[in-house]
Formats: structure tokens, C-alpha cells, sequence
């Protein structure tokens, strides 16, 4: 049997799946990866714009990457891996999808409950008072954008290099990965903590690991079968029936 096939079967007889993504799902989107050659932004390295320290120094330079990156996402749609993944939470009971993406497009694509443990380039929070607010206008009147409670500089609810996941939307990730009988591992180079460790976690929790990716990653070796292509190919062929 080939790998694709195994897969196919194995997730035709479980009844608990987790899917966790990474930017590599939205490449067929046209949106950057973080880690590829032309993933660099002006020839910032990510480490260098999405920290705290970063947004202290230079809050507008900060917002600038942030604005093209919501300008992207909103120009963009959802591709057939998305549309693949959110095909395949309608056949469980017990599914989870949990995104390291802040795009938003796996709930363009009608995916629910998504667990977005990196944050959203959709929320516009402020770390002084503690306010939060949906905003999906693009771009901003005018940048940065500072608080209306307390005048604060304001920033996307993004999770920055060196801060912690919102703990509730990990914990939620951690145990449906701890229950899965399937873990699919989508688009992502498997290097970033705490995210990746859930890889690890899902193989010692006797989870059955199908890994998509053109590439292999820090983790291929924990997959029990790797699925080597662009996703937007390979998920439509193993969420087929
Ligand atoms: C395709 C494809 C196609 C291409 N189809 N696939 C040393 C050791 C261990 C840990 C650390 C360490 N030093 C520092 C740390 C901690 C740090 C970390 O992990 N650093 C590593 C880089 C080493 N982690 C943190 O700081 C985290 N916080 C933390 O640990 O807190 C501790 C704490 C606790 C309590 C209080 C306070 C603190 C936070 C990490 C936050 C990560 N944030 C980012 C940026 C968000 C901002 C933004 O979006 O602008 O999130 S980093 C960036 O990487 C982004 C992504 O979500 C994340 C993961 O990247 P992803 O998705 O894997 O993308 P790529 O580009 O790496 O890979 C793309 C993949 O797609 C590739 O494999 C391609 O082959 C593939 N692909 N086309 C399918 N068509
Ligand atoms: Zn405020």
C-alpha cells in the first residue's frame, strides 16, 4: 500500500483527529512563508520584527510589516487545502484544527473552533488597559493605531518571539492532540516551541502522525508516513472519499 493510501485508511477508521498548520498551508494562497528565502520582509528577519523589544524600539516600523501583512491576508483566499481541511471536520465528532497561522483564512474556507495559537492579525489589542477589538479594516486611518480608552500605542493580538501562546487556546491544543488517534501536521518546518512539541507529545501519546509538506521538516522523522507535496494538492486526494 502506498503512503497516501495508508493514510487515507487510517483516518477512515479513527474517530480522533487534530490538525495542526503552519504558513505553508496559505503559500497556495500567495501569502509568505517565514523561513523560506523570499520569506524575509525588506530585509528584516522575522526574529527581528516580531518581538516585544522590536515594537518598543519602533512601533510604526513594527505596524508597517503588520499592515502589509493584513493587506495580504485580506487580499487573499482560502485554497483547496483549506477548503480540504475544513471538509474533513465535518466527517468527526471529535476534531480539532490548531493554526499557528494569524490569517484567518482557514475560517474564510468555514473551518470552526479553529485554535489559533499564535494569535490574529484580526485583533487589535491593547497591552496598557487590557481592551481588545475586532478590526478588519485595511489599511488603518492612520498608524499606529493608539487605544481610545487609554491612548496607548496599540498592537495586533500576535504572539511575538519570547512571549507566551493565549494559555487557554494552547491547553485546548495540547489535550486534543493528547486524544487524537490522528494528527495531520500541515506546512510547517516544525521550529518554533511551544508548537512543535506537540509533535513529539502526539508520538507519545500513540497518535498516528501524516506529515504534508513539499519538504521535510525538523520533525519528518516522528511521521509515521510523510506526504511529500504542495498542500493544496495533496489534502483534496486524502480528504477524498
Ligand atoms: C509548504 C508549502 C505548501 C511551503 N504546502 N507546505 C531555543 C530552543 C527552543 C526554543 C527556543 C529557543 N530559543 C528561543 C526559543 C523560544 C521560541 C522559539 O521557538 N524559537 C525558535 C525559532 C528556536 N519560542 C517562543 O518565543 C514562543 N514563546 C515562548 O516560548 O514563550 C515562553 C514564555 C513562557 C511564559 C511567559 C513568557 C514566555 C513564541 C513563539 C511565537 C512565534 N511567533 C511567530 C511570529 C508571529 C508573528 C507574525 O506572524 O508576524 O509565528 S514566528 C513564525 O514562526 C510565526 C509562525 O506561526 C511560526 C511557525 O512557522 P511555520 O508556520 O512553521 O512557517 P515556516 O516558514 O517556518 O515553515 C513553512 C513550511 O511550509 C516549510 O516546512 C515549507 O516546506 C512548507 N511549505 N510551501 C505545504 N505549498
Ligand atoms: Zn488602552
Amino acid at each position: 500500500m502506498n503512503s497516501l493510501a495508508q493514510a487515507k485508511e487510517v483516518l477512515a477508521s479513527s474517530q480522533s483527529v487534530a490538525v495542526l498548520t503552519g504558513a505553508g498551508v496559505s503559500a497556495e494562497s500567495g501569502l509568505a512563508t517565514f523561513r523560506a528565502v523570499d520569506g524575509l520582509w525588506e530585509g528584516h528577519r522575522v526574529e527581528d520584527v516580531a518581538t516585544p523589544e522590536a515594537f518598543a524600539r519602533n512601533p510604526g516600523l513594527v505596524w508597517e510589516f503588520y499592515e502589509m501583512r493584513r493587506i495580504q491576508a485580506a487580499e487573499a483566499s482560502p485554497n483547496p487545502a483549506h477548503v480540504s481541511i475544513a471538509n474533513l471536520q465535518r466527517r468527526y465528532e471529535d476534531f480539532t484544527l490548531i493554526t499557528q497561522n494569524v490569517d484567518g483564512l482557514h475560517q474564510r474556507a468555514g473551518s470552526t473552533g479553529v485554535l489559533e495559537v499564535h494569535g490574529s492579525l484580526w485583533i487589535i489589542e491593547c497591552r496598557r488597559c487590557g481592551t481588545s477589538r475586532e478590526d478588519r479594516q485595511v489599511p488603518q486611518p492612520s498608524l499606529p493605531p493608539k487605544c481610545s480608552s487609554c491612548g496607548a500605542v496599540e498592537r495586533p493580538a500576535i504572539v511575538w518571539f519570547g512571549e507566551g501562546l493565549p494559555e487557554d487556546v494552547y491547553l485546548r491544543g495540547v489535550e486534543a492532540v493528547e486524544r487524537s488517534a490522528v494528527f495531520v501536521v500541515v506546512g510547517t518546518s516544525a521550529q518554533v516551541y511551544p508548537v512543535a512539541g506537540l509533535i513529539p507529545l502526539a508520538r507519545r501519546n500513540g497518535s498516528f502522525i501524516i506529515e504534508v509538506n513539499p519538504e521535510a521538516s525538523a520533525l519528518s522523522h516522528m511521521a509515521h508516513v510523510e506526504l511529500r507535496g504542495k498542500a493544496g494538492e495533496v489534502l483534496p486526494q486524502l480528504v477524498a472519499p
